[in-house]
């Protein structure tokens, strides 16, 4: 399940810190290295899936963690309110960078739209 070459399958494995918000079964969050919000959490499913192309049919109740995690995490940092957002980004034409599907959950600031 895990990818000897992939950074956040490397933090799931505890060989590169991170500071976790959030833990499930199937889910791990932890705060992004270089926050675009006051709360910026990535959400990654602890089995390795590249982007969002790769998901398999299977992988539904992952994939719907995910959310759960999003929500469970808003909550808590007190976001849930106001609003936030919590995006995917698919490959590099739409700024992908680390080939492990995250959900980025941003918040405590008012979010424009559209991104870049
Ligand atoms: P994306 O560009 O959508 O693939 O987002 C990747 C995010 O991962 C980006 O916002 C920065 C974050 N990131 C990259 N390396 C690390 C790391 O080593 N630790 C943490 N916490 N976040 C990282």
């Amino acid at each position: 399940m895990s990818n000897d070459n992939c950074l956040f399958c490397k933090i799931l494995d505890g060989e590169i810190p991170a500071d976790l918000v959030y833990e499930s079964d199937t889910a791990v969050a932890f705060r992004d290295i270089n926050p675009q919000a006051p709360t910026h959490v990535l959400v990654i499913p602890r089995k390795h899936i590249a982007t969002i192309n790769d998901i398999e049919a299977d992988d539904e109740a992952i994939i719907g963690s995910l959310y759960s995690a999003a929500r469970e995490i808003a909550s808590r940092e007190g976001i849930a309110k106001a609003g936030y957002r919590a995006v995917m980004n698919c490959n590099e034409g739409a700024g992908q960078s680390v080939f492990h599907i995250h959900l980025h959950v941003l918040g405590g600031r008012p979010l424009s739209w559209p991104p870049g």
